[in-house]
């Protein structure tokens, strides 16, 4: 099939993709021109940002310069110590920033994914996405069967003989980790193969970093607040913060939790924006977490999750009945009360 042209209804093939690499890499060079000042724009994630500095790799004096630009602020704080660690230039793009590029490409998404994608008239697509209507752009690559963006470019740099660097490798190879979530969740044996190329290139150091690097200094407050406030029964591990700038802390303390040895439910609830948020955590063993947590809150709010991760969420103003007084001893009760009787 030409990699340029969308299935045909009743036909529809798994990816638009081009026939070979080597084909693909002949094309990709034939598109561009040594005069072009190329920007390729992302939505930052580990993926995105990888893959997009491996194609500014691969155009490598084939083009007058090549751009990474950045749709949003990144605020992961993993994803801020990829790029500060790495030392990855990065823009972030305003609209009048574009005039100062003639060609624009996109990796690890598709113009349908982003109003501001679609303004933009692209020459190239490669990504691992669900493939979307798309415009008409002369070089596509798009593999919904690979767990990662970064599996595709780490194939054209070998295509293209090009050894990546160890920066580039650490980039790319954390990029197929956190796609794949180290290879849990979808992926491919390409995804594997890719990563076993990048293996022995990575700053090892500086991965680690990267993946651990989930807390703010602030965030070390709560910690000191989680564990003051814990109430431990039996086997779970109770705590509640009462105020907290978002749940992704929860989270973060509800994991931390259930590494104490004889716990084998870590339950953290905190409020967020007058919203009651309950992370629970457990060994997956013997009782459904998301079951329990569906049957103990179902009733105010959303709750639900799997096995051994659960999640849920309660307006402040549905409990008013419930727990009468405002306060977080209250909360906190109330939270035991209900996981308790599930
Ligand atoms: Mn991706």
């Amino acid at each position: 099939m030409a990699p340029n042209k969308l299935p045909s209804p009743g036909s529809c093939p798994a990816s638009l993709r081009p026939r070979s690499r080597k084909e693909a890499l002949s094309r990709l060079y034939s598109l561009v021109h040594t005069k072009d000042r190329v920007l390729i724009t992302i939505d930052p994630d580990p993926d995105s940002i990888a893959s997009a500095f491996a194609l500014k790799r691969l155009l490598w004096r084939h083009v007058y310069s090549t751009t990474v630009g950045i749709i949003r602020p990144i605020r992961r704080l993993n994803n801020l110590t990829m790029v500060r660690l790495l030392k990855l230039p990065i823009v972030l793009l305003k609209d009048k920033k574009l005039d100062e590029f003639n060609r624009f490409f996109l990796v690890d998404g598709q113009p349908a994914h982003h109003e501001f994608f679609q303004k933009i008239s692209y020459s190239l697509v490669i990504d691992h996405h669900p493939v979307t209507p798309l415009p008409d752009i002369p070089f596509l690559d798009i593999r919904p069967g690979y767990g990662a963006t970064s599996t595709i470019l780490t194939e054209y740099l070998m295509a293209a003989k090009i050894k990546p660097s160890r920066t580039l490798a650490t980039a790319l190879i954390y990029g197929i980790k956190t796609d794949t979530q180290n290879f849990e969740r979808q992926s491919c044996e390409e995804d594997v193969r890719a990563f076993h190329f990048l293996y022995d290139k990575v700053y090892q150091g500086i991965l680690r970093k990267i993946e651990i690097s989930d807390l703010s200094l602030k965030d070390l407050n709560c910690f000191c607040e989680a564990i003051k406030n814990k109430t431990v029964v039996r086997d779970r591990i109770y705590t509640h913060l009462p105020k907290v700038p978002s749940a992704d802390i929860l989270v973060i303390l509800a994991d931390f939790l259930l590494k104490v040895h004889d716990i084998s439910w870590s339950i953290v609830s905190g409020v967020v924006d007058k919203v009651l948020v309950v992370i629970v955590r457990n060994d997956g063993y013997r009782k459904n977490a998301g079951r329990s947590v569906q049957k103990a809150f179902g009733q105010w709010g959303s709750a639900g999750g799997h096995r051994a991760a659960a999640r849920a969420e309660i307006p402040l103003e549905k409990l008013k009945d419930v727990v009468k007084k405002d306060t977080p001893q209250a909360y906190a009760r109330f939270v035991r009360r209900c996981l308790r009787a599930s």
